[in-house]
């Protein structure tokens, strides 16, 4: 009877326990960035709310290191981030937070339709969200001319709009706890300033960009990358 007993407690828990979701050993994740690239600050940032020690190779955009055939062989678009797990090498930032987010069993919608709808977001995010980074490039790094960083920051405003009448009354862009589709808006819209646009004109994305920031793990998108390669 006892052995039974505990035979039958012993099937309970084992029909309770989730299967066990495969962690990314951390020994074997790379990330390869640059400091200032947003698409690379998303990947470190999901990184580390979700605990993933990893190396770090710092990819110098400036010489043009990217476009060389060692790291084309990495990325096959030349760009940063890029990030090799086990072997295996991916880049396009959106796809990599999902790729992380399936390992770690973290920051992922929690239904099927919270899933949908967290995709059509970083899909939001790379298709009008990126205008906030257009509009920063444009005025930081291609010192465009002025009628081409209005244009962008037209853009940028109305991607700014939208999100912030999405936010009216959430605390996170689908479902009550930050998702992939968050990571993926937080550096562009945290560096708003650089975009020329006070984030304090859209009261709701201002709150959520805060809340972003002090997530356990977080930090301001600067701090989020180092400026060289480690171990
Ligand atoms: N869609 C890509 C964009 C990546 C991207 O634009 N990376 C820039 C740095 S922010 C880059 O590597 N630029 C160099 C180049 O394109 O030659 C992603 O999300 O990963």
């Amino acid at each position: 009877m006892a052995t039974k007993g505990k035979k039958a407690a012993v099937s309970k828990s084992k029909a309770k326990a989730k299967p066990a979701k495969k962690a990314v050993p951390s020994k074997q994740v790379r990330l390869y960035g640059h400091w200032l690239s947003q698409p690379a600050q998303r990947v470190a940032l999901m990184l580390r709310l979700t605990r993933t020690p990893f190396s770090y190779s710092h990819v110098d955009l400036m010489t043009g290191e990217n476009k060389k055939p060692g790291y084309m062989k990495i990325s096959r678009f030349g760009q940063v981030p890029a990030l090799e797990c086990r072997g295996e090498t991916m880049c396009q930032s959106t796809r990599i937070l999902e790729f992380l987010a399936d390992q770690s069993g973290k920051f992922d919608g929690r239904s099927t339709s919270n899933k949908r709808t967290v995709r059509e977001w970083l899909n939001w995010c790379d298709d009008r969200l990126v205008n906030l980074s257009r509009a920063r490039a444009a005025i930081r790094f291609l010192k465009a001319k002025p009628e081409v960083i209005e244009y962008t920051k037209g853009n940028a405003r109305a991607a700014l709009d939208v999100l912030n009448g999405h936010l009216e009354g959430r605390d996170f862009i689908v479902g009550k706890a930050p998702t992939i589709a968050d990571i993926a808006a937080f550096p562009a819209v945290a560096l708003a300033d650089e975009a020329e646009l006070n984030l304090k004109d859209w009261p709701n994305v201002y709150q959520w960009c805060v809340r972003m920031s002090k997530l356990p793990g977080a930090a301001m998108p600067y701090d989020l990358l180092p400026k060289e390669s480690r171990a």
